[in-house]
């Protein structure tokens, strides 16, 4: 199954999704776009995409007879313009392994599903010791049991190592029982490696937290970089992040508060691997404030916005104090669209992580929350008062405005001294000329 990427060239990849009666067009353009960015996150090259409406999933082959010999005649074509190239059919749903099976014997490819592709994408990204043991479970459980289909399938494909890398088993080798026994050991080494996370974050207990949570490629390794002068990794790739990384907010608050980068969430995830990446998502437990990160400019960040709200119920951090942070702002270029951000969410802070000057905002903000000197106040400026508006744009949040013809109205939060400046500005009487 996993075997079709141990080519060097990276294999040509058709997405195929059928959209059942309750899902609209576009759910399932979103849901397909996110399937693209999978794979182009795997390295594949996509040759086209699928879409089928049907009333239910085809028993047999998922997509119905018609589309089948359409998706094989697509792939023959581009056998023909690429010969020697491995093919894959990636199906944007999970499906059963007689449906995969007969799917790709139907379309002579290998077929993989949604679930099958995040989890070689965990496999590939996993670096600490303890996020390879967490997917290597989850893989291991994924694969159990579809060895017997695989078997059944392509006999002659020759079969990758699965478990542990080098080890010299074969698909065909590691019969269910070795599964479950590999399996077993390796949730043993798990207990082990979380005991000594554990020991460790005993030592930190005191120490104030945040957690930058949220939507994969939201922004939240870059907003970590930037508040705490890290060099975690930032990649234009889904699930860049796997293991929670801790560092101090730079530069220091007194006493220090810690920020958190943490795996980033997508629709549909696995449900098995939300729960092996359980303990590593306990710091977010542990945190007194999340900063949920969405990537703003993606047409599609509600529906994200909500995954990772589900997501963080699930695994009962639903009622940790939480900030919005809508990022990536200076992707948008349309200012209704700014405005209407602002006033569908007037308490999220609209940053860009690339700029220096918000960053500083949040770093003033976050320091500000942990002493608890933020307060809230209503502003009244006029038209001629453009350098008081800039100094209370630049170092408050915004919550709220309307404007009328003498000048404007707003709800601002920001530091007390903060507030105490623009206040004395904003109430000095207009100059005369
Ligand atoms: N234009 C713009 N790009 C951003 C901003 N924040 C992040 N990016 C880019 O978005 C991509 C993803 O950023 P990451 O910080 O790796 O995202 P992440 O949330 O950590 O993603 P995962 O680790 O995959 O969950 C990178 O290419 C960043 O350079 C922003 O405010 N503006
Ligand atoms: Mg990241």
């Amino acid at each position: 199954m996993f075997d079709v990427f141990d080519d060097d060239a990276p294999p040509r990849a058709l997405l195929a999704a059928v959209q059942l009666p309750n899902v609209t067009e576009e759910e399932v353009n979103a849901s397909l776009a996110e399937l693209y960015r999978l794979a182009k996150t795997l390295g594949l090259e996509v040759i086209d995409r699928q879409v089928q409406k049907l009333h239910h999933f085809d028993s047999a082959t998922y997509m119905g007879p018609g589309k089948v010999v359409e998706l094989a005649a697509l792939l023959e074509a581009d056998r023909e313009a690429h010969p020697k190239r491995n093919q894959v059919v990636l199906v944007d749903h999970e499906v059963r392994p007689s449906q995969a099976r007969e799917l790709g014997k139907a379309v002579k490819a290998d077929v993989l599903d949604r679930t099958a592709v995040i989890l070689e994408i965990f496999h590939r990204h996993a670096k600490t010791r303890e996020a390879r043991v967490q997917v290597e479970i989850v893989r291991l459980a994924y694969m159990a049991p579809r060895l017997r289909e695989m078997n059944k399938g392509k006999g002659s494909r020759q079969q990758g190592g699965i478990g542990s890398k080098g080890s010299g088993e074969t698909h065909i080798e590691l019969d269910r029982r070795k599964v479950r026994d590999r399996i077993a050991e390796l949730r043993e080494d798990l207990v082990r490696i979380e005991q000594e996370r554990i020991t460790q974050r005993s030592r930190r207990q005191d120490l104030r937290r945040v957690a930058l949570v949220g939507y994969t490629n939201a922004g939240k390794s870059t907003l970590m970089r930037a508040l705490t002068g890290s060099d975690v990794y930032v990649a234009d790739k889904l699930f860049a992040t796997l293991d929670t990384t801790v560092r101090a907010l730079h530069p220091p608050a007194d006493p220090r508060i810690l920020v958190s980068d943490t795996v980033g969430f997508i629709r549909n995830l696995p449900h098995d691997l939300v729960a092996s990446f359980k303990s590593t998502l306990d710091e977010t437990l542990e945190s007194s404030l999340l900063l949920h990160v969405v990537d703003a400019s993606d047409p599609a960040f509600e529906a994200q916005k909500q995954t990772t709200h589900d997501v963080l119920a699930e695994i009962g951090a639903g009622d940790t104090p939480t900030r919005l942070v809508l990022n990536k702002c200076d992707r948008i270029d349309d200012p209704a669209r700014l405005a209407a951000l602002r006033a569908a969410y007037p308490d999220a802070w609209m940053i860009s992580a690339k700029s220096e000057a918000d960053v500083a905002r949040v770093h003033g903000e976050l320091v500000a929350i942990f002493q608890g000197a933020i307060e809230e106040a209503w502003f009244v400026l006029r038209h001629d008062q453009g350098a008081v508006r800039a100094l209370m744009y630049s170092t408050c949040v915004v919550l709220e405005e309307s404007y009328d013809e003498d000048g404007g109205r707003y709800r601002v939060s920001g530091h007390r001294e903060v507030l105490d400046r623009v206040r004395a500005l904003a109430d000095a009487p207009a100059a005369h000329s």
